[in-house]
């Protein structure tokens, strides 16, 4: 099988903001008394800001109105985006810039999928944006991962077939979503949370795209 195309997933795979992401929830949980740990944060990532609010408020066993809760996810992304304010290039994680430079020498296409909303504005702090021919972000989507929608229009728009296609992610859902839309997964983290994908890797450093299509099942 031929590859064609790659998606990548932002937070937790293009640049280090999943721990600012997990930071401000601390925040707010903090702020409603009580403790939210690393495990908790494990089962949000990836999936919408109001999204995460919920499941968050569930592990609280906390309610709160729809109103109350747009108002939580406003300063959660509040106390989010004030912690990009210093951010930079250096924040692209280890080796995902080469990387890139392969795959498109190489001639494959490069979309971004990611849930969140504040996927152009983190593009353009860390000066990236033009790597990706298509972007397909939290404000283009109807259905959160793990619904599939994010890669699958993404691979429309590269007029791509998913299983021609990688999908690179960092979260269980956002595998989920790959899987359930028959991409080529590649999980970006350990395989004890991500041993559904084709191939599991902590990250991009000293990793050739030809490495890779080496050790997946194509
Ligand atoms: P925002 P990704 C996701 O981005 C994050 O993993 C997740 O933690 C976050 O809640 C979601 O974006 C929404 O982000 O609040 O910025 O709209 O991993 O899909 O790139
Ligand atoms: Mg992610």
């Amino acid at each position: 099988m031929k590859i064609e195309a790659c998606i990548f997933d932002l937070d937790g795979v293009i640049v280090d903001t999943a721990r600012y992401h997990y930071k401000a929830w601390q925040k707010i949980a903090t702020d409603l008394g009580f403790d939210f740990t690393e495990e908790m944060n494990e089962t949000l990532k990836g999936i919408s800001r109001y999204d995460s609010l919920t499941q968050l408020l569930k592990f609280g066993q906390i309610q709160k109105s729809h109103e109350e809760k747009l108002e939580l996810c406003k300063v959660k992304n509040d106390i989010y985006l004030d912690s990009l304010s210093e951010m930079d290039e250096s924040a692209i994680l280890p080796g995902v810039t080469k990387f890139l430079t392969e795959l498109d020498n190489a001639n494959i296409k490069i979309a971004l999928g990611s849930a969140s909303k504040n996927a152009i504005k983190v593009l353009d702090l860390i000066g990236i944006k033009d790597s990706f021919g298509v972007i397909i972000d939290g404000n283009g989507v109807t259905k959160s991962k793990p619904d599939p929608e994010v890669f699958l229009i993404g691979a429309e728009r590269l007029k791509v077939s998913p299983q021609k296609t990688i999908v690179f992610e960092d979260s269980d859902k956002g595998l989920d979503a790959a899987i359930a839309g028959g991409f080529i997964t590649v999980g970006i983290g350990n395989d004890e949370n991500l041993g559904k994908a084709d191939y599991v890797m902590p990250g991009f450093e000293n990793v050739s795209f030809d490495h890779l299509l080496s050790v997946l099942p194509l």
